[in-house]
């Protein structure tokens, strides 16, 4: 439907694996699980029956992308989204497979159950999941927060997917992931005690409805005539919007909470501190992070650069005598979240300026909730 606009649809992807098997490996044992690739401890099939709740949603879309790219062993594929969707077909491995209507009956059987409808419905539909018996992995805000729900990256706390008392794992906000993947390296280094971050996040963050409204408001200014904001408050194309989800009593958005109590969360850091700024911007997909984060130790740009070597999921672009930096485009279709500008601060001791560039419908969403399930 976006075809006349060059970066959206993402790119065709490969038809097979993108991230190679072998860092399903590297993950799974970071995350200490000793049991070989290919073996599915979890589940009681081998290999699982898995439902996409959602699953006619952008995230739930490329949920099935990543399943089938990633060659993850589905036995059984389910596609559930409301009764509106129902009749709907989408291709997976050569089936064509029709959309069935989500209902608290839905899971019978479901051994992997992968939930991108937003919180509500998580909210009402992922205990029935979890009391079926599917591990429910969920990308909503819904469970994120709940102590007894691990809130995971695999790049960095895969052992946390082991102590799920709910049946319930949490996929963190893509914002949140897409920050940490440029942070969790350095802190590994440094010992991280403070962020600082604007973000650049995209309009697919807000699901097709963002995507067409930038679309239309393009096309209505080149041409001249009037239009209405739906989505956003104020006019998103050739213009930038400094807030993202819904505003609290502390003059902070929502969003840009989550980054603070995740973060903690995520890197186990109950002291640390964040404030941010969420900006969207009129870019299709892929969002951008500014960050300047404060450490324990001292920091230069040669060790932070060299924090980053090995690490899975995280690629540095940088390389400013060359004007080599990542830019949204650049991740659009992608795995690798990349890093760049990354300069030791000026006006703060041990700490250092950089921007990543991540594609929040992969890594920031479906990709992730994938990437869990394969450590499972
Ligand atoms: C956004 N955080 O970009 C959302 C997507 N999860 O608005």
């Amino acid at each position: 439907m976006m075809s006349n606009f060059p970066c959206f649809p993402a790119p065709n992807l490969p038809a097979k694996t993108i991230l190679p098997n072998d860092s399903v490996a590297s993950l799974r044992k970071a995350a200490k699980l000793s049991f070989p690739a290919g073996t599915w401890p979890t589940f009681n099939m081998n290999p699982p029956h898995v439902a996409i709740v959602g699953a006619t949603g952008a995230v739930g879309e490329e949920m099935r992308r990543c399943l089938e790219q990633r060659d993850f062993p589905v036995g059984k594929l389910t596609l559930l989204a409301s009764a509106r969707s129902v009749g709907k077909r989408f291709p997976f491995r050569g089936e064509d497979l029709a959309v069935q209507e989500l209902t608290h009956e839905s899971f019978a059987g479901v051994d992997l159950a992968l939930f991108s409808a937003g919180g509500s419905i998580s909210l009402e539909f992922g205990p029935s999941a979890a009391a079926a018996g599917a591990v429910v992995i969920d990308n909503s805000s819904a469970f994120r927060m709940d102590p007894d729900v691990p809130l995971v990256v695999p790049e960095i706390n895969p052992q946390a997917v082991k102590n799920r008392p709910r049946g319930i794992i949490a996929n963190p906000n893509c914002t949140t992931i897409i920050s940490l993947m440029a942070l969790a390296p350095l802190h590994e280094a440094f010992g991280l005690e403070a962020v600082i971050a604007s973000s650049y996040q995209a309009v697919s963050g807000s699901g097709a409805q963002g995507i067409l409204e930038l679309e239309e408001q393009v096309k209505a200014i080149t041409a001249g005539l009037p239009f209405t904001p739906k989505v956003y408050p104020r006019q998103i194309a050739f213009n930038v919007i400094p807030q993202v989800d819904a505003f609290l009593d502390n003059g902070y958005t929502k969003e840009e909470m989550k980054m603070l109590h995740e973060g903690r969360k995520i890197l186990g850091l109950p002291t640390l501190k964040v404030s941010c700024t969420c900006v969207r911007v009129p870019v299709y997909r892929s969002h951008s992070v500014s960050i300047t984060a404060r450490f324990a130790r001292p920091v230069d740009a040669d060790a932070a650069r060299a924090a980053y070597a090995g690490k899975p999921g995280i690629k540095v672009v940088d390389d400013p005598a060359t004007r080599l930096f990542p830019v949204p485009l650049d991740t659009t279709g992608q795995d690798t979240c990349l890093v760049g500008r990354i300069r030791r601060n000026i006006v703060l001791e041990n700490a250092l300026d950089l921007w990543v560039v991540g594609d929040q419908v992969r890594k920031g969403a479906a990709l992730n909730a994938v990437q869990i399930a394969e450590i499972l």
